[in-house]
């Protein structure tokens, strides 16, 4: 396949709009994309936290998903070995804590040695990485966490989240690039509450305490997601959108928005713009919901690419930090993930390929009727050419080429893990 000359041809069709190919990939290259590790062992991590749960599910159960550091990090190898962009994340959740023989702590006990591991990983990739509290999947996650009635409860989960800030700060350090620290909490009622108020009061005093400790803010970055509901928890979250925008805002700390996690008509690239005038930076998961908060792998789909063009058409490409969560077990979970950050990136690339000044210009002046056309033109627009030059300029496969390492892989690797 002559990519090169595909390429050129492709430059001439998108210069007819006035769109700077070469520009666009550069741009792409070092955008970053933040991994998370959990699809790789259907979250379930290495401090033998054991079941799932906080309402939360992976479904499936296709074999050869890892089940020790080595295997979670060969197989992010994998992954990234089949992905271009220069500065790509690692996600890591509190529970993939590493630990030597006899060294296991609880989670209020977690310090930076039990993710060396992960640096020195990280460190010979040059790949940065993020953080998240698990606050679920454990004995004392079982009802309320940080919103319980329950002191003992609640210290033992600000005290886990304490820890985290100071095992992100070490991140930051150790890497030299900030690292971000998500807040999620699981915690809500199956039926209709009797009091809406005390959890959500209780949460705010935790996380207030959790902030209280001293860290540097310029090298964590911590997060406040929200969410919608949950599998046992339909009636009532506590962490709601109001609750956690409101509570961002008034912290000085940044919101996270994952686009599972709302009602769904509602859509997080409409939300966007409206965040970015309030706040210096905000945090996304990128998912895809299938009729409720599914984790299923992120598809080039048009969401996907609605969130990408607001990203890049409000001129956010470092303001919005993008992460991806999602957990498929259905299927090769390396698949899953290499699939998931081609389309993120195909979604940027998509949304650099977009003449967002032009459309801008027809929208103030009413000519709708342009605006449609360019945007159903551009769907058929030799796209496929600039991404899989895009591959092969990175010595990575294109078309289904990737796909057959991944197949050679699951021969090699995969299938004798034996489970
Ligand atoms: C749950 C949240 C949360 C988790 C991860 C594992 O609904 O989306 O971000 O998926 O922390
Ligand atoms: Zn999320």
């Amino acid at each position: 396949m002559d990519f090169e000359k595909r390429y050129q041809e492709a430059k001439e069709v998108y210069a007819t709009l006035g769109i700077d190919v070469d520009g666009a990939l550069e741009k792409l290259d070092n955008f970053p994309i933040s991994m998370h590790c959990w699809q790789g062992d259907d979250v379930v991590g290495f401090d033998g936290a054991g079941a799932l749960s906080g309402g939360i599910q992976t479904t499936g159960n296709y074999p050869g998903k890892a089940t020790t550091p080595e295997q979670l990090m060969g197989d992010i190898d994998k992954v990234f070995s089949l992905t271009p962009g220069k500065k790509h994340r690692i996600n890591l959740h509190a529970c993939y804590a590493i630990f030597q023989e006899g060294q296991w702590a609880d989670r209020d006990q977690l310090e930076p040695k039990h993710f060396q591991a992960w640096v020195d990983y990280a460190k010979q990739r040059g790949l940065g990485l993020d953080f998240n509290p698990t606050i679920f999947s454990h004995p004392k996650a079982t009802g309320l966490t940080l919103s319980s009635p329950d002191k003992e409860i609640r210290d033992f989960w600000i005290r886990h989240s304490q820890a985290c800030i100071r095992i992100s700060e070490y991140f930051a350090t150790e890497l030299g690039t900030p690292c971000l620290m998500n807040i999620w909490i699981p915690d809500g009622l199956k039926d209709i509450p009797g009091d809406r108020m005390a959890p959500r009061r209780r949460f705010k005093e935790s996380l207030d305490e959790i902030l209280s400790i001293d860290y540097d803010k310029e090298k964590v970055l911590v997060c406040l997601e929200s969410k919608v509901f949950g599998i046992g928890m339909e009636s009532y979250t506590v962490g709601s959108s109001e609750f956690t925008l409101n509570y961002a805002k008034s912290a000085g700390i940044t919101p996270l928005m994952d686009n599972g996690h709302y009602h769904p008509t509602e859509v997080v690239s409409d939300k966007l713009s409206a965040m970015l005038l309030f706040n210096d930076k905000v945090a996304l998961h990128v998912t895809r919901p299938v009729r409720w908060d599914s984790d299923h792998v992120v598809l080039f789909d048009d969401e996907t690419k609605e969130i990408a063009k607001e990203i890049v058409r409000n001129d956010a490409m470092e303001r919005v930090l993008v992460g991806l969560d999602f957990f498929d077990a259905s299927i090769n979970r390396i698949s899953a993930w290499t699939v998931g950050m081609h389309n993120m990136q195909k979604a940027m690339l998509n949304a650099l390929l977009t003449p967002h000044a032009q459309l801008a210009k027809l929208q103030d002046e009413g000519n709708f009727t342009k605006i449609m056309a360019i945007q159903e033109e551009l769907k058929t627009y030799p796209f496929g050419d600039v991404w899989n030059y895009y591959m092969a300029k990175n010595n990575l496969p294109s078309y289904l080429d990737w796909f057959k390492e991944i197949e050679q892989y699951e021969t090699d690797v995969l299938s004798k893990r034996g489970q």
